[in-house]
């Protein structure tokens, strides 16, 4: 009978134990454990004629706003229906585990924060802070759950208390500029840090894909944590090949 206790390299430990700055940069596998589809799973119900990529632009967006706005009010109230998962918690006590720790994800979900992490870096925005398309001001969402049916569906997109413009997602879509404090600190952290965890992504998708080479280049030890291979394997220090929610709270636990 195989232990189902997950053992790590002793050096991977003491290199926590001892490192005075750790990333942990993640993805849609971070949240998989929670219920919520990867990019690379197909998507269900209504959104399966979709592609991603085709409904997460701003082309997109202005061709049919009833439509991507019904998709983001969908995805809002599938993250609101979730829980963190155990990968998020242990992130979240990794901060007390080590001397600095910063957060970035490509989510744009908020099961961080609800893990109780603090500060995280959303590259790629946030289901939960829309904005004016016109004036650029935050929109309060309604509070309680966004009424959409199950399988969501065209909403219009609610209109500006102070301008009366369209809001908009809060959220990077493919072919706009990440916004630039937040890619920053992520970059600044990737070349400063002594352990790089990437966690949960396909590394494909840029600038944020470049986070973990810039790490790799700069001699910090990279960790990648996935159930599957990707293009950062080669230059990954430890390859922890696993679900986040099983492998990070092991982990964390033998620091
Ligand atoms: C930019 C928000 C400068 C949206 C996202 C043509 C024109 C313009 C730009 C480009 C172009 N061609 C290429 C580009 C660049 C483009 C890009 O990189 N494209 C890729 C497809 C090649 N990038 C951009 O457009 C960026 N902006 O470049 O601006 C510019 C401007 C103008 C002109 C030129 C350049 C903006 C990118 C941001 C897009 N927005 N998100 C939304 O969420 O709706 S991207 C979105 O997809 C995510 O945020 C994330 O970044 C990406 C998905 O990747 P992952 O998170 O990795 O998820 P994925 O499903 O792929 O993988 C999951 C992984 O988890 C897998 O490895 C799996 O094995 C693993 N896993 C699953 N379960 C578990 C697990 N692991 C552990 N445990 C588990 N349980
Ligand atoms: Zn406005």
């Amino acid at each position: 009978m195989t232990s189902d206790v997950i053992t790590f390299p002793p050096d991977l430990i003491d290199r926590l134990r001892t490192a005075h700055h750790v990333v942990v940069s993640t993805g849609a596998g971070v949240s998989q454990e929670s219920g919520i589809p990867t990019f690379r799973d197909s998507l269900d119900g209504l959104w399966e004629i979709f592609d991603p990529e085709q409904l997460a632009t701003l082309e997109a967006f202005q061709r049919q706003p009833d439509l991507v706005w019904g998709w983001y009010e969908f995805r809002r109230a599938q993250v609101n229906k979730c829980q963190p998962n155990p990968a998020h918690l242990a992130i979240a006590a990794l901060a007390g585990k080590v001397r600095r720790l910063t957060v970035i994800t490509q989510n744009v979900d908020n099961l961080h924060e609800r893990a109780g992490s603090k500060d995280v870096i959303h590259l790629h925005g946030s289901l939960h802070d829309p904005i004016c398309t016109y004036c650029g001001q935050s929109y309060t969402l309604l509070a309680g759950e966004p009424e959409v049916g199950e399988t969501g569906g065209r909403m219009p997109p609610p209109k500006c208390p102070s301008c009366g413009g369209m809001i908009r997602p809060g959220i990077v879509w493919f072919g706009e500029m990440l916004p630039e404090e937040e890619l920053e600190r992520a970059q600044a952290a990737a070349l400063h840090c002594d352990v790089f965890f990437s966690v949960g992504t396909s590394v494909v998708v840029y600038p944020a894909a470049a986070l973990p080479f810039i790490a790799a280049e700069q001699g910090a030890c990279v960790v990648q944590v996935n159930t599957d291979p990707t293009g950062l394997d080669a230059y990954a220090s430890y390859l922890l090949v696993g679900k986040a929610g099983e492998v990070l709270p092991a982990l964390i636990a033998a620091i």
